[in-house]
């Protein structure tokens, strides 16, 4: 089954989101496989946002995701990675959707409560910098009888 890697960065923890943003994504049907609260060491952020790295904004964006910890998760279910790209909404939030997490609780692009891989390649490599296969559970949600046909 198709995983993806989301984060819910330090402006979502400070803020107390965390268990929201959790209740939509278990709503939806999604299992969550793997959890755990960390502030990012700087070499995992260089990994994770290494396409940015060069970007002018890359400074403010590493400094404001190691400013306290992040809810790092990944998450299982059909088509999991692009469902949740939606869920979370576009990356300015001034142009998220509202009923998205971005477009329903956050207003700036710097501090926009939530990353989600943007691809299944980008999901497997994300969740191998985040999490070791000993730290994902597999398992059976007991309404998975009612979620798939
Ligand atoms: P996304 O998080 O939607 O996948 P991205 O991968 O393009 O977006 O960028 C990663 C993060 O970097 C994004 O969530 C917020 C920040 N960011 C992107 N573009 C930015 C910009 N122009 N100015 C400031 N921060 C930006
Ligand atoms: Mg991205």
């Amino acid at each position: 089954m198709e995983q993806t890697f989301l984060m819910v960065k330090p402006d979502g923890i400070q803020r107390g989101l965390v268990g929201e943003i959790i209740s939509r994504f278990e709503r939806r049907g999604f299992k969550m496989v793997a959890g755990k609260l960390e502030t990012l060491p700087e070499a995992r952020v260089l990994e994770h946002y290494a396409e940015h790295a060069q970007k002018p904004f890359f400074p403010g964006l590493k400094s404001y995701i190691m400013s306290g910890p992040c809810f790092l998760m990944v998450w299982e279910g059909k088509n999991v990675v692009q469902i949740s790209r939606d869920m979370i909404g576009a990356t300015n939030p001034m142009e998220s959707a509202p009923g998205t997490v971005r477009g329903d609780y956050a207003l700036e692009i710097g501090m926009n409560v939530i990353h989600g891989s943007d691809s299944v390649e980008t999901a497997k490599r994300e969740i191998s910098i985040h999490f070791t296969p000993a730290e994902c559970s597999s398992y059976t949600r007991i309404d998975e009888v009612y979620l798939y046909e």
